[in-house]
C-alpha cells in the first residue's frame, strides 16, 4: 500500500491508504426499500438507489486492496431502550419507530428492514457499527476501534447525505480525522439537500472536509495497490 493524490474539493488530497478506512453509511433496507423507516417518513425511497453501484464499486475496490472496511446500521433496541421518546414521538404513530411494517419492526436491530441492502453485504471481516443516533460515533466503539487501527482518514459514502453521513463526518471532524465525502456514492430524498450538504463540505477550505468522485479514487485505490 502506498499513497495517492485524490483530485478532491477544494483541493487534492494526498491519502495513505494504510491509514485510510471506507466507511459506508447505513445502507439499510429501511432506507433503500419500500415499507421501511425512509418511507414511512414519507419519501420516495427510489431517490437513493442512485447511490448503490458507486458504493459497490467503492466497496470492491476497498476489498481488493484490503482497505479497512466499516458499515454502519441506524437502529433501536426491541424494547426501545436506546431510542430517546423524542426521536419516537415524531410522525404517523402506525409508522413510528418500533411498529410493524412488512420488512418487520421500523428501524429495529434485528428485523429484516435494519440488514443491509443484498447488494452491499457485509463479508467476514468487514466491520458493522450499529448505531442508534444519526452519528456513527454517538454511542459506538467506532472511535476506539479506528485509534487501534491507526487510521487517519475516512472515505464516506452511503445515505442520507445530509442526515446520517453529515452528522458522521462533522463528528470525525471534530475528533481530528480526514473526511472524504464520496459525492455520488451519497444520496438523499432531497436532491437539493444532497447538492447543499455536499457543498457545504468542502466550502470554506473545506470546513468539514474533501469531496471527491468515485472514478478518481476507485482508481486510486487500484493504482496504489498494485504499486505496493
Ligand atoms: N431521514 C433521513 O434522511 N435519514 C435518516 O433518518 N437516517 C440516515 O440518514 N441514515
Amino acid at each position: 500500500m502506498t499513497t495517492y493524490l485524490l483530485p478532491a474539493e477544494p483541493a487534492p488530497l494526498v491519502l495513505e491508504f494504510a491509514k485510510t478506512a471506507l466507511v459506508i453509511i447505513d445502507m439499510q433496507r429501511d432506507f433503500l426499500e419500500p415499507g421501511g423507516f425512509g418511507a414511512s417518513l414519507g419519501n420516495d425511497v427510489s431517490l437513493l438507489r442512485s447511490a448503490i453501484a458507486p458504493c459497490q464499486q467503492l466497496l470492491a475496490a476497498a476489498r481488493a486492496a484490503k482497505l479497512l472496511v466499516i458499515h454502519t446500521r441506524e437502529g433501536h433496541l426491541p424494547d426501545l431502550s436506546d431510542a430517546p421518546p423524542a426521536k419516537i414521538e415524531r410522525g404517523t404513530p402506525a409508522l413510528r419507530i418500533g411498529s410493524p411494517g412488512p420488512m418487520g419492526r421500523i428501524l429495529i436491530r434485528g428485523e429484516p428492514g435494519h440488514s443491509i441492502i443484498p447488494e452491499l453485504t457485509p463479508i467476514e471481516g468487514e466491520i458493522v457499527i450499529d448505531k442508534p443516533g444519526k452519528g456513527a460515533f454517538y454511542h459506538t466503539d467506532l472511535g476506539e476501534l479506528l485509534k487501534e487501527r491507526k487510521i487517519e482518514n475516512l472515505l464516506v459514502c452511503g445515505v442520507t447525505t445530509e442526515v446520517c453521513v453529515h452528522t458522521t463526518v462533522r463528528e470525525a471532524n471534530d475528533r481530528g480525522y480526514r473526511c472524504v465525502v464520496v459525492s455520488d456514492a451519497c444520496a438523499s430524498y432531497f436532491p437539493e439537500f444532497h447538492r447543499v450538504a455536499v457543498s457545504m463540505i468542502a466550502a470554506q477550505g473545506g470546513i468539514f472536509g474533501w469531496v471527491a468522485t468515485t472514478a478518481p479514487l476507485v482508481n486510486g485505490i487500484h493504482r496504489a495497490h498494485h504499486a505496493a
